[in-house]
C-alpha cells in the first residue's frame, strides 16, 4: 500500500490515468505530447515526469480492454471457436482463448490487486510505461499484462473472412516499405520462424511512423519498445502445436488466411493519425 501511496501523487500517473480514460480522444493525447520510449527492458528506468511514452490514439478494441471496476476481464472472442477452421483448429482456439489468455488476465488481476491506481488504467498505458510499475509486480505485469494486450489485439485482427491482401493506405505503405505484399509476407514469416522459443512477430509503426517487422520474446509487447503494434502472430507452440506439430513455418504461412485486413487497416490509419 505504501507503493500505491507513492505513485498516487506522481503527476505522470495522473496524466496516464487521464490518458487511459481518453484513449479515443486524439486531441487530448496530442496535448499531452508523446515523448521518448520507456527504457529498453529489462533495465527499465523510471522516466522523468512528462517523458513517458504515451501510445497514440488507440483503436476501439484496445480501449475495450479497460478494466471494469478495477478488474480486467477476458474479452469475448469476436467469432466462434470454429470460425478460423481449417486454418486454425477449434480446439486450439478454445484452449488459447479460454485457458491461455484467461490465465494472463487472472494473473494480471492478482498482481494489480493492491494497486488501485494501476487498476484504473488502460492495459496499453500500463504496458507502454512498464518502467513506472512498482518493482514488486513489474515482471508479473510485463508477462501477464503483455499477454493480455497481445492476445486482445491478436483476436481482433483475425476473422472468419480473413485473407487476401491489404488495400488503401496500408496496402500502399506495405508496398513502399517492403517492395510488395509478397515480399512483406516472406520477411514476416522468416522473422517468425526465427524466433527462438516463445514469442511474437509483429508489423509495427515505429517512432518515425514507418512500418517495420520486429520480433518480441515471451509476452513482451512492441509498446514496451515505443512501437505501435499493427498486426502480429503468436508463435508460442500453444498457438499451433495441435495442428501443425513442430512445423511452425506451416502455421506462419497458413495464418495469412485468417488475417482481417479491414481491422488491421483501421489500426494502421488510427496509429498514423
Ligand atoms: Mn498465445
Amino acid at each position: 500500500m505504501a507503493l500505491e501511496t507513492s505513485t498516487r501523487s506522481n503527476p505522470l500517473w495522473s496524466a496516464l490515468r487521464a490518458a487511459s480514460r481518453n484513449v479515443n480522444r486524439r486531441q487530448f493525447l496530442g496535448a499531452l505530447g508523446v515523448g521518448g520510449a520507456v527504457a529498453l527492458l529489462p533495465s527499465v528506468a523510471v522516466p522523468e515526469a512528462g517523458a513517458a511514452f504515451l501510445p497514440g490514439a488507440l483503436p476501439i478494441f484496445e480501449a475495450s480492454t479497460e478494466p471494469i471496476n478495477g478488474v480486467f476481464t477476458l474479452p469475448p472472442l469476436p467469432y466462434g471457436y470454429d470460425a478460423l477452421e481449417p486454418n486454425i483448429d477449434t480446439e486450439t482456439m478454445m484452449l488459447h482463448h479460454s485457458k491461455h489468455h484467461n490465465t494472463y488476465v487472472t494473473n494480471l488481476n492478482a498482481a494489480l490487486a493492491p494497486y488501485a491506481d494501476l487498476r484504473a488504467m488502460n492495459i496499453t498505458a500500463i504496458v507502454a510505461n512498464l518502467g513506472m510499475v512498482p518493482d514488486a509486480i513489474r515482471t508479473a505485469v510485463r508477462n501477464n499484462g503483455g499477454g493480455h494486450l497481445n492476445h486482445s489485439i491478436f483476436w481482433a485482427t483475425m476473422g472468419p473472412k480473413g485473407g487476401g491482401a491489404p488495400t488503401g493506405v496500408l496496402g500502399a505503405a506495405i508496398n513502399d516499405t517492403f517492395g510488395s505484399f509478397d515480399a512483406f509476407k516472406a520477411q514476416f514469416v522468416a522473422a517468425g520462424a526465427g524466433v527462438f522459443g516463445s514469442g511474437w512477430v509483429w508489423l509495427v509503426l515505429n517512432g518515425t511512423k514507418k512500418l517495420q517487422i520486429v520480433t518480441m520474446p515471451n509476452q513482451d509487447s512492441p509498446y514496451m519498445m515505443g512501437l505501435t503494434p499493427i498486426v502480429g502472430n503468436d508463435v508460442w507452440e500453444h498457438a499451433y502445436y495441435l495442428k501443425h506439430r513442430n512445423v511452425r513455418a506451416n502455421y506462419l504461412n497458413i495464418w495469412w488466411n485468417t488475417v482481417n485486413w479491414e481491422s488491421v487497416a483501421l489500426r494502421y490509419t488510427t496509429a498514423i493519425g
